[in-house]
């Protein structure tokens, strides 16, 4: 055989190789599928819940032309048991699909699955999802709300047990328990916890909105005696919440029920009633600030389990609660969420024996222990030590954080608390006799269990370390409600904080779900006026409402979520809502100036101690209402322009002009000055465009001479810091706001980092540099606001945005603007800074699938590879002039089919780009 014969034999065959790799590679398929944003999920109460299925292919530029979806009855026989099939519909939309079938019934489980045409061909049929209807009617509740049928002491109140036995005589196919409570439960079944999630019923508006959960106890039933109960903490419900205690009620009840489908067709239902029993175990008290104590010694072992003797517990009693208020559970629970060791045993200078754990988190220490029937051991926990090294709490004022465990001697002893969570790094042990073995005590991370979404590593590890301490402020402040601070007696879900933070906390995690839930709270406790509380759910006062940039959460979320999560349902159930705010702000103005009311103002903005000629950033606070008054109406215009409200667009539109006339006049001189020349005001007023075009460019040059004169540095407080670096960039000055970003001294993002910080604290300085502490009055070092920075960094440094037209929002149409020009650092800061950035790499998992952008600089060029999901396309903005320097794969831009267009526009370069994989070169221009 010649050479000739085994050239063709071997191209023949890499032909056909390549051909199969092709035919494999190309092949589209359903990667994922969600149904209200969740895989799966049981106990679902929106009668037309929403898909969205994620599209994964390696070809480029794929865009869905058409989809079917298929609801069945079974899993087992789906075909021939389907319920609705939608048809080919022909469309691009492939998230937050209606369901449009036949009403669904309470407890029904549905099976549904997905195909889709695109114009690179068809996917076959997804794999089959399920999820579970939750209890529909309040005809569904046949259980009864009980109490415990003893005399409660006064005080501290040992934890109720309730139980009963139930006999399950027939084979079981499905078995769903559906549990609420006033109060937190912990449910068991047969000597097993049910489900794993922490501090249930969750934390909602209790009187006009309680959820229940829902849980698949099929594995756990057995045939004969089984045996199911639940202990209660006092939780929000009834425990220390918001300085006060019994904020919904002074009794705490149990509500459960059981639906048990047979093989034979028949079902039946198990409820709470006055047959259940009730007594009390070893929880001893537990509250959410001051902490458990479990004696081990009064343990009812085995109480859920058919052998325990309940004889001498009393029968409880029945309450009549009602049902009008019970909701099914629309966010992912509290769940464990990892462990961490302790790093270091420590012997303080007054002798303390504290152990390490090396980051600020939330949750609680878990120990094991032998000993003596009796001993006390008591675990204090606290956030950092002092300048002295000693153990430190004076910051969380009344709130004890201790859990107490008393041995009951009887060998190998695990204790953790049940009802109850600790904001500490550090954690004081008393009463332990002997040596003291830290690996016996394992620190657990606890927070609603939300999908982990956002990655953000750089070149430079301060970034990293402040991307790490945002991501753990919003870990141990997003359980359940989006609270300010996880550890004094406060972790009240704050309305300003979570409204400064709520971009970032998007990028990092799904907050789709967790902050709806929050809104119709929001909206549940908004007065009959319209003033939105300062903290959601509501236990301050009545009066305790209405301040600007708080209150305006209620336009805020609800608009974000829209252009994030592409969630338009959000905007039409808070419509009500954010237009009662605009107007209770319009009704409480003189001629749309908004000159009334208390206000936090720009909250912890910068102030020296020796303040003798002003250096204090103090911002008018009606100014900054004013500021808010006309955001807040901007967004309740754009929301109407989206819901299809023509007249109200009208309206409001006329209103908006009279506000900024009223701004104007009121705070700014004919030549521009405001009267505040803070920088707060500067970045409010151009955020929100509040300045007429011609005395913008002039505004935001007075801004960065005012970040000069404080030598580089920032001095905004909650409400200005969000946007400062966003208008710094939108005016020009990126080089500007990434020297803040970087500016290692106080006040700064970093400068924390320079004393340690492991999450983000509440104050710029709540440690200084001498070791001493900010005013403990209001000093948390687990607070997230200031941690907002993070929007910057993913949509600047990366450069990962979603497009804000509306039908394209939730990255349908993704901008990826990424920076890399940093070189203008001021030769001061530069000193400190010591190192540009050369390389950013950023995640983000969205409902379409993975956008990644990821570039470093490297021998005088720049490569950037880039991940845009199927079925979305991308504008890219590439900070360079030199197009003709541009590669894409090796190939010249206008080779690339995929790229759409290229356009040259103020020294940048504008591609539209389709979905795919991507690796552009940009070499620096040779001059
Ligand atoms: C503090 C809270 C919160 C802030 C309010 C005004 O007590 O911690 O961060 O929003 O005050």
């Amino acid at each position: 055989m010649n050479t000739a014969f085994f050239r063709l034999l071997f191209c023949s065959l890499f032909f056909a190789f390549s051909i199969s790799l092709q035919g494999f590679s190309q092949k589209i398929k359903i990667e994922k599928l969600l149904i209200e944003n969740r895989e799966q999920p049981i106990g679902i109460d929106n009668a037309q819940p929403l898909f969205t299925w994620i599209i994964s292919s390696e070809n480029r530029d794929l865009r869905q032309t058409s989809y079917e979806l298929q609801v069945s009855s079974s899993e087992k026989h789906f075909s021939s048991n389907i319920i609705w099939e939608s048809g080919k519909v022909n469309t691009d939309q492939s998230i937050k699909v209606p369901y449009q079938g036949p009403e669904l019934s309470s407890n029904q489980s549905y099976y549904y699955r997905v195909k889709v045409g695109t114009n690179k061909g068809n996917s076959p049929w997804s794999g089959i999802a399920a999820w579970q209807m939750g209890l529909l009617k309040e005809s569904d509740w046949k259980a009864e709300w009980i109490i415990p049928g003893y005399e409660e002491p006064d005080g501290l109140k040992p934890s109720p047990i309730f139980r009963k036995e139930i006999q399950i005589e027939k084979q079981v196919t499905s078995a769903t328990a559906f549990i609420t409570a006033h109060g937190l439960y912990e449910a068991q079944l047969n000597g097993q916890r049910i489900g794993d999630a922490y501090f249930t019923p969750g934390w909602t508006s209790y009187n006009k909105r309680l959820q229940y959960q829902a849980y698949d106890i099929t594995d756990q039933l057995k045939t004969g005696k089984n045996t199911i109960g639940a202990i209660l903490g006092s939780g929000w419900y009834r425990g220390e919440i918001g300085w006060g205690v019994n904020k919904y009620g002074n009794g705490i009840a149990l509500l459960m029920q059981i639906e048990v489908k047979y093989s034979d067709g028949s079902s039946q239902t198990f409820g709470t009633d006055s047959s259940w029993k009730s007594g009390t175990g070893a929880i001893q008290s537990s509250s959410i600030y001051d902490g458990e104590t479990i004696d081990a010694r009064k343990a009812q072992k085995g109480w859920s389990t058919a052998d325990f003797d309940d004889q001498s517990w009393p029968n409880a009693k029945t309450a009549d609660f009602g049902y009008t208020n019970l909701i099914a559970t629309y966010n992912e629970p509290i769940r464990k969420q990892e462990t961490l060791p302790a790093v270091k045993l420590i012997t303080t200078p007054k002798g303390e024996k504290v152990l390490d754990f090396g980051q600020n988190l939330v949750g609680f220490v878990a120990l094991d222990i032998t000993g003596e029937k009796g001993s006390k051991i008591t675990l204090q926990h606290a956030e950092v030590l002092d300048k002295e090294g000693n153990f430190y709490t004076t910051n969380l004022r009344a709130a004890d954080q201790e859990n107490t465990y008393i041995l009951s001697g009887e060998g190998q002893e695990h204790f953790e608390p049940h009802f109850t969570w600790q904001g500490f790094r550090f954690v004081k042990i008393i009463g332990m006799e002997g040596e003291i073995h830290p690996e016996n005590f394992t620190a657990v991370v606890l927070n609603s269990d939300m999908a982990k979404t956002g990655t953000f590593t750089t070149s430079n590890d301060n970034l990293n370390k402040l991307q790490h301490n945002i991501q753990w402020g919003q870990k141990g402040n997003f359980l359940d409600v989006p609270t300010d601070c996880p550890q004094r007696d406060e972790r009240l879900g704050w309305t300003g904080d979570a409204q400064v933070f709520f971009r970032t906390a998007a990028y990092n995690m799904r907050v789709d779900n967790f902050f709806s839930k929050w809104m119709q709270d929001l909206a549940a406790d908004q007065r009959a006026d319209g003033a939105v509380p300062h903290v959601i759910p509501n236990v301050l006062g009545e009066h305790d409402a209405g301040s600007a940039g708080w209150a305006d959460v209620s336009t805020i979320i609800p608009w974000q979520m829209y252009l994030l999560y592409g969630n338009q349902s959000i905007l039409e159930k808070q419509y009500p809502s954010m237009k009662a705010w605009v107007d209770y702000i319009q009704n409480n103005s003189h001629h749309q100036l908004w000159n009334t009311g208390a206000h936090f103002g720009d909250w912890l903005f910068y102030r020296p101690d020796d303040d003798n000629d002003g250096r204090s950033a103090l911002t008018d606070k009606h100014l900054i209402a004013q500021c808010f008054f006309a955001h807040s109406t901007q967004l309740l215009i754009n929301t109407a322009k989206v819901l299809g409200k023509q007249e109200d667009v009208q309206n409001y539109t006329q209103l908006l002009e009279q506000i900024k006339a009223a701004f104007l006049q009121e705070f700014v001189t004919p030549n521009g000055r405001m009267v505040s020349s803070s920088q707060t005001a500067y970045v409010l007023a151009l955020q929100f465009d509040m300045l007429p075009e011609d005395l913008r460019t002039q505004a935001a040059q007075r801004l960065a001479n005012n970040i000069k004169s404080y030598d580089y540095h920032l001095t905004t407080g909650f409400l200005g810091t969000p946007y400062l670096c966003h208008v710094l960039s939108r005016f020009g000055q990126q080089d500007l706001a990434f020297t803040l970003l970087m500016q290692p001294t106080y006040p700064s993002w970093l400068y924390p980092i320079s004393q340690g910080a492991t999450t983000i604290w509440e104050r710029w300085d709540g440690q200084k540099p001498d070791g001493s502490f900010q005013t403990p009055g209001m000093n948390s070092f687990n607070h997230y606001a200031y941690g907002a920075i993070g929007d910057w960094m993913y949509r600047n440094l990366a450069g990962i945005n979603s497009s804000e037209t509306p039908g394209e929002t939730g990255y349908k149409s993704i901008i990826i603007r990424p920076h890399w020009n940093n070189q203008l650092l001021s030769d001061k800061v530069k000193e400190k800074v010591q190192q540009d950035l050369d390389e950013v790499n950023a995640q983000l998992q969205t409902y379409y699938g993975t956008v990644a952008s990821h570039w470093k600089k490297e021998n005088h060029q720049v490569t950037l590879n880039l991940t845009i999901p199927a079925n979305t396309t991308a504008m890219v903005y590439l900070p360079t002039d030199s197009l003709e320097t541009i590669t894409e794969g090796g190939a010249a831009l206008e080779k690339v089919k995929s790229i759409h267009t290229i356009t040259q526009e103020n020294g940048q370069v504008k591609l539209e780009i389709g979905s795919g994989n991507y690796t552009f070169i940009i070499a620096e221009k040779q001059n």
